[in-house]
């Protein structure tokens, strides 16, 4: 077994360089980086990305991580330090591979970090453990979150109430859940998505228990509409959610943003309610180097800051690395568009 350590460690030079964004880490690989302020600093929960040799395929197989580690920041321009493993796949009892994009909350002192693995059948759940430091090492709990499926679990905090949401397709298996039941409707990735003229699926919500280990109800539909009130249909590519599911408030709006997948775009949708709907308003953030796409938004002493991967130094879809860059509201409520 590894012993997860919290050691803080330097590993990254943040210099300028020709791209307006200069990578946060330059070694390990990172990705899908959720950060939050903790105890007045930037903690930042991306993926490890590893060269696990396994071919790629449209169910991601080749994002094949096995670790979690997290970086701080003392300031938005400061390298941010690593501090050793915080969660390793060979600790928690039920996952068997496939550590991605994971998120955290803190509540009460205690630090809770939420993760998607495939279970022993090859089925994703979102597990969740426990930590008294924000950067851990955590403890899993012996089952996923029951009630939980599908990937990339965010946590929003709203007062003092936690809502989760999760879910993405294709890999990310939502396309097999109905009713929070597993179905097996056919060998490829794009089975069980709805006809092209269909609702699209929607990804999940649910408000967690005050133990920040369980949901406090079933976790319902997060509802994409267009302008005009009419669900985002399955068939539209550059507005329908795929994965990475973030929430944020800002001027007492919600602000639900996700990656549309085969599209390559962040986009966003505002509503009233952390539970949605959500009304689709424009894109955060324009086509990345390599495939995947996932972002964070947060406010830092008054600046909002949007932190994305590319795949800038390896070149390689499944090796990425973690940015940030300034994110600007307008006047309207509209966020303006991040080129990367
Ligand atoms: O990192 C593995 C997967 O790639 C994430 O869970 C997705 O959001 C995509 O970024």
């Amino acid at each position: 077994k590894k012993i997860a350590s919290t050691e803080t460690v330097q590993t990254n030079n943040r210099q300028e360089n020709q791209f307006s964004h200069p990578p946060l880490v330059t070694e390990p690989f990172t990705a899908d980086p959720s950060a939050h302020v903790f105890e007045g600093k930037i903690y930042i929960y991306p993926s490890h990305d590893i060269p696990a040799g396994i071919p790629s395929d449209d169910w991601g197989s080749h994002f094949a991580m096995e670790d979690y580690r997290v970086y701080s920041m003392e300031s938005p321009d400061a390298t941010p330090g690593e501090h050793g493993i915080a969660l390793h796949l060979d600790d928690i009892p039920w996952a068997a591979r496939q550590l991605w994009a994971p998120d955290a909350a803190g509540k009460d002192g205690k630090y809770y970090l939420y993760f998607p693995a495939k279970d022993k059948e090859g089925l994703f759940k979102i597990g969740v453990a426990t930590s008294e430091k924000p950067e851990g090492p955590f403890t899993p709990e012996p089952e996923p979150i029951p009630g939980t499926y599908s990937i990339d679990p965010a946590v929003f905090q709203d007062g003092d109430q936690y809502y989760l949401y999760f879910g993405g397709i294709w890999g990310g298996q939502l396309q097999r859940w109905k009713d929070g039941e597993y179905r097996f409707p056919g060998d490829q990735p794009t089975d069980g998505e709805p006809a092209p003229d269909q609702p699209a699926l929607s990804p999940k919500v649910a408000r967690l228990a005050p133990d920040m280990k369980s949901l406090a109800e079933e976790a319902r539909d997060v509802l994409l509409l267009d302008k005009n009130g009419d669900p985002i249909k399955a068939g539209d590519h550059e507005r329908r959610f795929f994965e990475a599911a973030w929430v944020h408030k800002h001027n007492e709006r919600y602000y639900f943003s996700y990656s549309t997948g085969d599209t390559h775009l962040i986009a966003y949708a505002t509503g009233d309610s952390p539970y949605g709907p959500f009304t689709y308003q424009g894109n955060i953030l324009e086509p990345v180097k390599g495939w995947t796409t996932h972002h964070s938004i947060l406010s830092f002493e008054g600046q909002w800051y949007l932190f994305y991967h590319d795949t800038e130094i390896s070149g390689e879809t499944h090796l990425r690395n973690i940015k940030m860059a300034p994110l600007k509201h307008l006047a309207d409520g509209s966020i303006e568009t991040i080129t990367p």
